[in-house]
């Protein structure tokens, strides 16, 4: 998980427009795909397994995904799994049943996936895990992990509270995780601690998943403000659950950005528009355009060629002054 070298990978061009996240029918993991599996028509097929479509990067991950499938001919079985990991298995298992030429998933949580990849092994279907990673012990049972490290993007975040808060006697920190058991949740809340924890004056006080939604970014920070606990700033694992968190702040009369500073990470439009008004204080970038190296990766493994077992993406962070600049030709 912590490995570092790895080929810069810049998604290319996204299309983003306002196509809905996913046909598919809703949380039933059943794929929204028509057309024969390995058809005669000589397309490559896979099957992806989506996590949900909870959050700005989630829907901006999906749209790259599809929008990469067509440029590229590949025919796309897509599922939207709605952060349920049983609708992702029952969804992988009838990739298989189909015999789609690769699965392609992200995994909601880390554990719990070595039973389904044996059996996309012994069919003999390749598995390419994107954004999320699993901690199956047999790296055989998939092919290449293509995504962020978050660790380092929760280093980042850490980095910048050093710097913003280096003055500071105290500093009370109230954390946002994302869904418990993810990797992202895991790994940035590690990344963050490692960093924050070598000065004592850092104290993370409340902590608590927002399961990486608005809605439950707001209900947990209304919570922490309820509990009368001072907060001097919020961690919150993603731009979502830091705009939630934004509108409880304000409903409770204060003023986010400067009674309580934010960081969070992501950097999907909305984010960057609170970035830029001052509401957020600095963003981690975390880049869902996947889908074009997805694609490659995909016909690469299905043409027996070797891939590297992990690329990373390539990603940047955002104060107020560069947020305003990037956010008119942001593509997310
Ligand atoms: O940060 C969050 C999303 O796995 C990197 O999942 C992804 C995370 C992303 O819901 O917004």
């Amino acid at each position: 998980m912590l490995k570092k070298k790895h080929l810069a990978a810049l998604a290319s061009v996204a299309l983003l427009a306002a196509i809905p996240a996913c046909g598919s029918d809703e949380g039933t993991g059943s794929s929204s795909s028509s057309g024969a599996a390995s058809g005669g028509d000589g397309k490559l097929t896979m099957g992806f397994a989506q996590v949900g479509a909870e959050s700005g990067w989630r829907t901006a991950n999906t749209t790259s995904i599809q929008d990469s499938a067509k440029e590229s001919d590949v025919d796309l079985k897509f599922s939207d799994a709605q952060q349920k990991q049983e609708n992702q298995i029952k969804a992988i298992r009838s990739y298989i049943q189909q015999k789609v030429d690769v699965i392609a998933f992200s995994p909601v949580i880390e554990s719990g996936w070595d039973a389904v990849l044996n059996e996309a092994k012994r069919a003999k279907i390749p598995v390419i895990l994107t954004d999320r990673a699993v901690d199956s012990k047999d790296t055989s049972l998939y092919k290449s992990f293509l995504g962020s490290d978050f660790v380092k993007e929760g280093n980042k975040a850490g980095e910048w509270a050093v710097k913003e808060f280096a003055d500071a006697k105290e500093v009370n920190i109230a954390e946002l995780q994302g869904t418990t058991g993810s990797a992202p949740a895991t790994d940035r809340k590690q990344g963050f601690t490692d960093v924050i924890s070598k000065d004592p004056k850092f104290k993370i006080t409340q902590s608590q998943t927002g399961e990486f939604t608005r809605a439950k970014g707001k209900e947990v920070m209304e919570a922490f403000l309820k509990s009368g606990k001072p907060i001097d700033l919020l961690f919150a694992h993603n731009d979502d659950m830091a705009l939630g968190a934004i509108e409880a702040i304000e409903g409770a009369g204060k003023v986010p950005g400067k009674d309580i500073k934010i960081v969070s990470i992501d950097a999907v439009k909305d984010g960057m528009q609170a970035l830029a008004d001052g509401k957020i204080n600095y963003i981690i970038e975390c880049s869902p355009l996947l889908g074009p190296q997805l694609m490659d990766l995909a016909k690469k493994v299905t043409a027996g060629e070797e891939v590297p077992a992990r690329i990373e993406t390539e990603e940047g962070e955002f104060d107020q002054a560069q947020a305003k600049e990037a956010l008119p030709t942001r593509q997310y």
